[in-house]
């Protein structure tokens, strides 16, 4: 039985702030006359800042110049935390703890594979800073999923091989990413949407330790 790697994106996966990333590109596409909606919204989940703006500018078929382009992604990001001033351990998914918890008890390696810049605060506030061997986040990596650095990234500082390392992933490029790894992808959220993962579970209330059981086997 060879080591394992359990990968955790944040945004969507362990917190429930994917809706405030929403919230706060919504607010700068409103004001520049832009329609975006939560399904234009699936393509920039998992996607960096900066990248995530140009998708929105290209929707309005907006040109914009660098300056106007920063001043949006520092207002982008005070809005975002200006959403995360009272976080604390509510915002963390249902049946997340328990797997956690279960992957230590099993002393498994787990990681974190991020592509926000504020992984770490959101880990501290949330109180389950602890539970991780290694992070990964959008400070680490120069490549955005789907490109796989972020994952082999979190699997080399574990010591596991990509084949080992199993990935909960609720993006469309988390999953591309993790697949282009050669790593077990694990879809969180709808299959409709999530269809290219391996494995697809609506959260982690639906997930049985016995899967956990099975991955750490394989
Ligand atoms: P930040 P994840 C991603 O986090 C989010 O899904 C994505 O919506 C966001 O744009 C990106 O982080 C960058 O986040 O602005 O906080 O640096 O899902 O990879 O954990
Ligand atoms: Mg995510």
């Amino acid at each position: 039985m060879n080591k394992k790697a359990f990968i955790f994106d944040l945004d969507g996966v362990i917190v429930d702030t994917a809706k405030y990333h929403f919230m706060a590109w919504q607010k700068i596409a409103q004001e520049l006359g832009i329609e975006f909606t939560p399904e234009h919204n699936e393509d920039l989940k998992g996607v960096s800042r900066v990248r995530s703006l140009d998708i929105i500018l290209e929707l309005g078929k907006i040109n914009a110049s660098q300056e106007y382009k920063n001043k949006w992604l520092i207002q982008k990001n005070e809005d975002y935390l200006s959403y995360l001033v009272n976080m604390d351990q509510s915002e963390i998914l249902p049946g997340v703890l328990p797997i956690l918890q279960f992957l230590k008890e099993k002393n498994q390696a787990i990681a974190l594979g991020s592509a926000s810049k504020n992984a770490r605060p959101i880990l501290e506030k949330t109180g389950i800073i602890h539970y991780f061997d290694a992070i990964v986040d959008g400070n680490d990596v120069t490549k955005a999923k789907p490109d796989p650095e972020v994952f082999l990234e979190a699997a080399k500082l574990l010591n596991v091989a990509p084949e080992n390392a199993i990935v909960f992933e609720d993006s469309i490029a988390g999953i591309q990413a993790a697949n282009v790894a050669n790593m077990t992808s694990v879809g969180i959220g709808e299959e409709t949407i999530l269809y290219e993962a391996k494995y697809i579970f609506k959260n982690f209330m639906y997930m049985d330790t016995s899967f956990i059981e099975t991955m750490i086997k394989k």
